[in-house]
């Protein structure tokens, strides 16, 4: 995955996404053509269904073979997004991931089943699969979230291996970045994509997992929503779920997830709803022109949903047999 300068949407007009061997050019034109395509999704839902944030065409697929291998839609989420955090070139999960200001690699996870069940690390180093450590915390503790060194300790009780997620190229960049940028405390604007993604099963069986180093040169002990329940990731069995990138202090501020599954339960779709919880960011905050987030949702049916703040948002679906990765239109033009 390509790690996406949110910031920079107006250089985001055109953005060139290769998957399955497929080139998409999206530009100004095309991009008309996406929302017709993610549009005819939530007319024509079917299941199983795998919805990721960013172009994540690998992770998409690997989550969508996984289910058809017989996986628990937990277990094709976890295997999904495994593909990036293993991924050492992408920089926003897992190894590779781009540090704090203080250099070091520290990755929030989180996983929720379709029986409301939820674990999630926090800020956790050396171990390049946090989210599948989110799943042990959920299923073999009787806790739900572990933190910092605790929750590497844990991992490292549960078989995972300590290794340095602190790639060459990553150092490289966190170097540059503290020749360039001045070293205060305030939220921090730099380049971020996490992987939040959705799966439903034959059965209707709903899951969804959220992973991801934060944001670039964050300070030090900082946490974002990617991890935290309702905010990074709500998943209701009984009604759909949803996901989040961006800018995770809005996100919390708003508990953007949380918040796009009540809709639906409320009778809105996944695109409805979507539209509704960013509208509920821009009305409370007076910059938006400083940072993006976006949301991805699923109901019951299979149907999806995704809207941004600003231009530059992609999603990847797999359903109908194919992965379908959009350049969304959604977002706010006002
Ligand atoms: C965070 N929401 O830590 C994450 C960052 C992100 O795409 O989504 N980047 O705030």
């Amino acid at each position: 995955m390509k790690r996406r300068n949110f910031l920079q949407k107006a250089a985001l007009g055109s953005v060139g996404i290769t998957t399955l061997g497929t080139s998409l050019r999206a530009t100004a034109a095309t991009s008309k053509k996406a929302k017709t395509t993610l549009r005819s999704q939530t007319s024509d839902a079917s299941l199983p269904v795998v919805i990721a944030t960013w172009s994540v065409a690998q992770a998409t697929q690997k989550a969508w073979q996984s289910l058809q291998e017989g996986s628990s839609a937990l277990d094709a989420v976890i295997a999904g997004c495994g593909v990036e955090e293993a991924n050492a070139k992408g920089q926003s999960v897992g190894i590779g991931g781009l540090p704090d200001r203080e250099g070091r690699v520290t990755l929030d996870a989180c996983v929720m089943n379709e029986k409301g069940n939820y674990g999630a690390v926090l800020c956790m180093q050396n171990i390049k699969h946090p989210i599948a450590v989110a799943k042990k915390v959920m299923e073999d503790t009787p806790h739900v979230i572990m933190a910092g060194g605790g929750a590497e300790q844990f991992a490292v009780s549960q078989g995972f291996e300590r290794e340095n997620l602190l790639t060459e190229q990553s150092k490289k960049d966190w170097e540059t970045w503290r020749q360039t940028s001045k070293y205060k405390p305030i939220i921090n604007i730099e380049n971020h994509d996490t992987i939040g993604m959705l799966a439903i099963d034959t059965n209707g069986t709903i899951s969804g997992g959220c992973t991801t180093s934060g944001l670039a040169y964050k300070m030090a002990g900082r946490v974002g929503d990617s991890a935290i329940i309702g905010s990074g990731l709500f998943v209701d069995n009984e009604i759909g779920a949803a996901t989040a990138t961006g800018l995770g202090e809005e996100v919390l501020k708003t508990v953007g997830s949380f918040l796009i599954v009540e809709l639906m339960r409320q009778g809105k779709s996944p695109q409805q709803a979507c539209e509704q919880a960013i509208l509920r960011i821009i009305e409370k905050t007076p910059n938006i022109q400083d940072f993006q987030v976006g949301y991805i949702a699923v109901n019951k049916k299979g149907e999806t949903g995704a809207y941004s703040i600003h231009e530059g948002f992609t999603t990847t679906t797999y359903q109908h047999q194919k992965n379908t990765i959009s350049n969304s239109d959604f977002y706010n033009k006002k």
